[in-house]
């Protein structure tokens, strides 16, 4: 029986309240589909069988290198931050996993899967972090980690990219991804060359130690800490990467990693054809990596990379199955809140992108018709798709409106009580 962070009567009693109003709201967004020739209910279980993983960071409240400002009740570690992805799940059904990140999160595997069961909570991809020193480390990544010019420092952060897949091997992760700040602040800091084949021989140590069944991701980032440049500063570098290591690496694309404007479903859909997109790190971004909550700045943009996955799915297309997972900061709302909305926005893009006509789509491209093209994207996401995504939380056992009762449960409160302020909460922007 999987333990409730929220009395599971609260969720059944504000259920209770607005069912009768989405009842009608179902019914009649399910007429008006019918009439396109949609079935609301293959699109409802699809969504109900849509998930993404929280990121253990983002239940902490974030910051800039500026300031950090505490919300009240942040969790002290992971095991707090886990009671807090608990939540998040519970009331939108959507977050069944976790993903985790080493050394923030380290602690005995088996107590955190014991956890993670009690709570119905699963393990998404592993994160190692070698963009940090850790207390007591022998060598600094100041200057680089996977690519750095020392060899012991190398093969330290190698050895913990190797510690990340055994820590995950015991709580059944699958995955790990690795993003590194290696780069260089000034021209001719670093040889372009010489700095990215270092990296590829760590992560052809990294990639040898990876179980059969697992994927490598690596993640891309323009810039930052890094100003001038980044060893795996784009998707091209990333696709390299992941064609030089082989079958079990994959390119993982964080929405904020790129300059502005970036045609980012571009590029969802050029790694699809050539069978290397590992997955995702969803958030939103109005100048450069901001990780502000999905959808929140540029929604039309999130459906379009959901267009081009549904595209994808639809068309079959093989051994396709991406990692969905957030990555996000939280610097001024209760990160729960976000993260709820978030996971709500994500599948709100995949509603609405099961919605699109794709055979009148594939004919006006044929006819070069590109306003009705356009037109048949726009109609798509013009839906109101919210009774889908309501339907399939409540049919879930959760929340038809999350973040009421999160808010009515008074948890915040409740965990404020139960955990003194602290510095610690291991908030992180990647
Ligand atoms: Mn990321």
């Amino acid at each position: 029986m999987t333990e409730s962070r929220i009395a599971p009567d609260l969720v059944a009693t504000d259920n209770d309240k607005r069912a009768t109003a989405l009842k009608a709201d179902y019914e009649a967004l399910g007429a008006t589909l019918a009439r396109r020739g949609v079935d609301i209910e293959a699109v409802t279980r699809q969504v109900a069988e849509f998930f993404v993983a929280v990121p253990s960071w983002g239940v902490g409240t974030g910051g800039t290198r500026f300031a950090r400002f505490p919300g009240t009740g942040e969790p002290r570690g992971i095991f707090d931050k886990l009671d807090d992805c608990a939540v998040i799940n519970q009331l939108t059904q959507a977050t069944p996993n976790v993903s985790l990140h080493i050394p923030w999160d380290k602690a005995d595997a088996s107590e955190l899967k014991a956890k993670g069961n009690a709570l119905g909570l699963g393990f998404d991809a592993m994160n190692s972090n070698t963009f940090s020193d850790a207390p007591g480390q022998a060598h600094s990544y100041k200057y680089g980690s996977l690519s750095h010019t020392d060899a012991a420092t190398r093969a330290q952060a190698v050895e913990h990219n190797l510690e990340c897949i055994e820590i995950g091997k015991a709580l059944g992760s699958k995955a790990l991804t690795v993003w590194i700040g290696d780069g260089s602040n000034f021209p001719g800091q670093s040889h372009f060359t010489k700095a990215f084949e270092r990296y590829l021989a760590s992560m052809a140590d990294i990639y040898k130690a990876l179980p059969d069944d697992w994927k490598l991701f690596s993640e891309h980032k323009m810039y930052e800490p890094a100003f001038y440049s980044t060893i795996v500063q784009d998707w091209g570098t990333n696709y390299l990467i992941a064609q030089t290591l082989g079958p079990k690496a994959y390119c993982l694309v964080d929405l904020g990693h790129h300059a502005p404007n970036t045609n980012i479903e571009m590029i969802v859909a050029r790694l699809i054809q050539f069978g290397k997109l590992g997955g995702f790190h969803f958030n939103d971004s109005k100048y450069g990596d901001d990780d502000l909550d999905a959808g929140a700045i540029d929604p039309y943009r999130l459906f379009l990379v959901f267009n081009e996955l549904v595209d994808a799915e639809q068309r079959g297309v093989n051994d396709f199955n991406p990692a969905h997972m957030i990555d996000q900061s939280h610097n001024v709302t209760d990160p729960i809140e976000s993260l709820i909305n978030s996971a709500n926005e994500i599948r709100r893009a995949y509603a609405q992108a099961l919605l699109v006509d794709r055979k009148a789509l594939s004919g006006y491209q044929d006819d070069n018709d590109a306003l009705m093209a356009s037109e048949t994207l726009k109609r798509a996401y013009r839906a109101d798709v919210e009774p889908i995504l309501a339907e399939a939380r409540r049919r879930a056992g959760g929340a038809i409106d999350p973040i009421a009762v999160y808010r009515a449960s008074g948890y915040r409160r409740q965990v404020a009580a139960e955990r003194p302020a602290s510095a610690a909460g291991g908030g992180g922007i990647i």
